[in-house]
């Protein structure tokens, strides 16, 4: 018999055990792929395994943004398909589709997401509320990361505004506090404002957060892992897309993404190792 455990506590389980925070957004790009695939009958799953299998026993999850697939049409969903099933049972796989729907519709992602393709997560807007939210947290064993503070500009458009004593990012922390019954919730909190992430660290001590930002938008590595841990130091996966994917544009470009995880990997252990827990 598999034994039943909490999304939550495996991914501080698999952060602890393999000592990293990496997550590699696999988000591949038909206009950024090495130009020797295009020849292929379809380069994006070909370049999407290669990653995959230079880089699984390194990582702790793999963060998959369906809009990379879903504007690929037939290419993009086999590969979508491909890639479910070539994840080892040791790293997570993270569906980033933004989702929050009425209830009714939440169940039929819910099917696709959790059933179909046997995603351990997806991420979540939880601007539609409660019942939006519902579906995606009845199996304690399926996670969600919801939107709280993002890392793109517009961020500043609803995000900041004040509702009552707190800026809403930090009303929609502690709601995924309050979802938080089967331990399956996390947050979305990009590495663009460190202001707003201490904020919600000290709101939500021990909620999962998945860091999107570093690398390609140019996120602080050493204040997220400062700042960003639960009060056990795991708690966080820190995403890195575009720096990793596309290291290199030739025929070595899955080595090349392979060492820029390893530098990553060092990375992390060298600034967990020099900085203090904030929490
Ligand atoms: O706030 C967010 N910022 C962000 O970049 C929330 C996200 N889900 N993302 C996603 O993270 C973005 O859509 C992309 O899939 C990934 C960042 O990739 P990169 O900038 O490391 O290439």
């Amino acid at each position: 018999m598999t034994e039943k455990i909490s999304f939550n506590n495996r991914l501080n389980m698999l952060i602890s055990n393999k000592s990293s925070f990496l997550c590699i957004g696999l988000d591949p790009d038909i206009d950024k792929i090495p130009a020797h695939l295009k020849y292929e009958k379809n380069p994006l799953n070909i370049f999407t395994e290669k990653i995959i299998e230079a880089t699984k026993d390194l990582v702790v999850a793999y963060k998959a943004n369906m809009a990379f697939y879903e504007s690929e049409s037939i290419n993009g969903l086999e590969t979508l398909q491909n890639l479910c099933t070539l994840i080892p049972k040791d790293v997570l796989l993270i569906l980033d589709g933004k989702r929050g729907d009425i209830e009714n519709t939440a169940r039929k992602y819910v099917k696709a997401y959790f059933s179909d393709m046997n995603a351990d997560a997806i991420t979540i807007n939880p601007y539609m509320g409660y019942d939006s939210v519902k579906p995606f947290i009845q199996d304690a064993q399926k996670g969600v990361f919801i939107l709280a503070l993002t890392s793109n500009p517009g961020a500043n458009d609803f995000q900041n505004l004040q509702v009552g004593k707190d800026s809403l990012y930090q009303y929609v922390a502690r709601k995924a506090l309050e979802w938080n019954k089967n331990n399956n919730c996390g947050l979305v909190v990009g590495a663009t404002d460190m202001e707003g992430f201490e904020i919600i660290r000290h709101t939500t001590p021990d909620l999962p957060i998945l860091v999107p930002g570093i690398g390609a938008q140019g996120g602080d590595m050493e204040k997220v892992i400062q700042i960003g841990r639960d009060r056990a130091g795991t708690g966080m996966l820190i995403n890195i897309g575009r720096d990793i994917l596309y290291a290199s544009d030739g025929k070595d470009f899955a080595e090349k993404a392979r060492e820029k995880a390893q530098y990553y990997i060092k990375e992390m252990t060298r600034l967990v190792h020099t900085s203090w827990n904030y929490i």
